[in-house]
């Protein structure tokens, strides 16, 4: 059912080039950013009033408001099953654990006696966040943005979902007893690029935020991109994708579940297997026929994915090609199921995530390990991150130099003033000390 690349034999290409050889699925973001245009400028120009058109028009439901009631999400969270209760708090406790160590301290560098530069790291003060609605409800997807954002110390933190037609036009019950149980009540009933527009500019019952981050589908990501200047996002999140790096030692029934955890998401999905062993490929390609039948979603996505264009089986002359071939594939997720896989681990220079050895699927970090899931995706693993609390904090320069620290360096700043024909720039330097002194300094 899984295609096969064999890269064997010949040396590999370059960069590019092998990427090219690589499968990866069609996401055309600038196409579908046309389509999001009118939304976007619909709610800009109608606010809450568009929201609602949208949902009807989208999700099938008329709303009376896009605001959530407290009460709902008081509700949710009593009715919330307890064993989903336990593995939220257990997943949120574990993300915090790693998220707090991510948090950066101000840092000052005495440049010269009298002349510093601190870097103090501020948080965003308004963000929205995305939960995806329909085939993609996913209360874990809450926990991952939420928790870095309050880590980082977000002040303002919004979370919008899709109405659900099916429970009254509020956001998947699940979805909102993850907002309660993470502290979150500014949650909005809005999907897809409506969502995003909304937090862009605002509405009547919607503050506007500076940046909005979250998964969601090719209409989530073209509106990112629509506001991209405007608001800050995190990456385009695309189909999700896993690669596992695998040699002799790998067992089969493992990686074959493991590439079927993922392609469950989306018929897009990517699963690859990069391999030096053609007994464990035939034995995935044996192993995933029964796993794939004993599924749950294999018509609707499993099968689409793995046999899709995105996903297939590629063989390698041995672990250092392997290593090339997933660098240039840059995976969302990326599995070492090879011997001695820490080492090979801490070779790897592009994936948005590495689970090393037998004991890390992807699964776990999906939900549990304490890690984000929130990664890049469709190659920007070569330079993104996936997300964490520097995604929501910036970097403040403060500048600090006393009048003799100024003095001492100012013939440079007046000298590139000068090459760069910029002289009012050298002149706003030379403006602070008395003629006399300048021309003692030689200015
Ligand atoms: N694997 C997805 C995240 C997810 N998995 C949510 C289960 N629920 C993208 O990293
Ligand atoms: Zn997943």
């Amino acid at each position: 059912m899984i295609s096969r690349i064999d890269l064997r034999g010949d040396a590999l290409p370059e960069g590019p080039a092998l990427r090219d050889l690589l499968p990866r699925a069609d996401f055309d973001v600038a196409a579908a950013l046309e389509k999001v245009r009118p939304i976007c400028e619909a709610v800009h120009h109608r606010g809450d009033a568009a929201l609602i058109d949208f949902a009807e028009q989208f999700d099938g439901v008329r709303l009376d408001r896009v605001r959530v009631p407290a009460e709902a999400l008081e509700k949710a969270l009593a009715e919330l099953d307890p064993a989903v209760r336990a593995a939220l708090e257990e997943s949120i406790l574990r993300a915090r654990l790693v998220h707090r160590a991510q948090r950066r301290t101000s840092h000052t560098t005495q440049v010269v006696p009298g002349g510093s530069v601190t870097e103090k790291w501020v948080p965003v003060e308004r963000v929205g966040l995305y939960a995806p609605g329909g085939r993609s409800v996913y209360p874990s997807s809450v926990v991952m943005n939420v928790v870095p954002a309050q880590e980082a110390g977000v002040g303002s933190i919004a979370l919008a979902s899709p109405p659900q037609a099916a429970f009254d036009g509020l956001p998947h019950p699940t979805i909102l007893a993850a907002c309660a149980l993470l502290g979150v009540d500014e949650v909005y009933a809005a999907g897809g690029a409506t969502a995003v527009a909304m937090f862009a500019h605002g509405t009547e019952s919607c503050p506007p935020a500076a940046m909005v981050t979250g998964p969601g589908n090719i209409w989530v990501a073209a509106a990112k991109r629509y506001f991209t200047g405007k608001i800050g996002i995190d990456t385009e999140a695309g189909p999700t994708e896993i690669a596992v790096l695998a040699d002799r030692t790998a067992d089969p029934v493992h990686v074959a579940a493991d590439l079927i955890s993922q392609a469950e998401h989306d018929p897009l999905a990517a699963a690859v297997l990069v391999t030096d062993s053609e007994e464990l490929a035939d034995a995935v390609a044996r192993e995933l026929e029964p796993q794939v039948a004993a599924s749950k979603h294999v018509h609707d996505r499993i099968v689409p994915a793995l046999t899709g264009r995105q996903s297939a089986i590629v063989l390698v002359d041995g672990v250092d090609e392997g290593l090339r071939v997933v660098d240039a594939y840059g995976a969302e997720h990326l599995e070492i199921q090879t011997a001695d896989a820490a080492a090979v681990a801490d070779r790897v220079k592009n994936a948005g995530a590495v689970f090393v050895g037998p004991w890390a699927p992807v699964s776990l970090g999906d939900y549990a390990a304490g890690s984000n899931h929130v990664l890049p995706t469709g190659g920007c693993a070569c330079h993104s991150s996936g997300l964490s609390v520097q995604s929501f904090l910036r970097g403040i320069h403060i500048v600090d130099y006393t009048r003799e620290a100024l003095a001492d360096v100012a013939h440079h700043v007046v000298t590139l003033a000068e090459a760069e024909d910029l002289p009012a720039h050298g002149a706003a330097v030379k403006a602070r000390f008395e003629a006399d002194e300048q021309a003692a300094r030689g200015w």
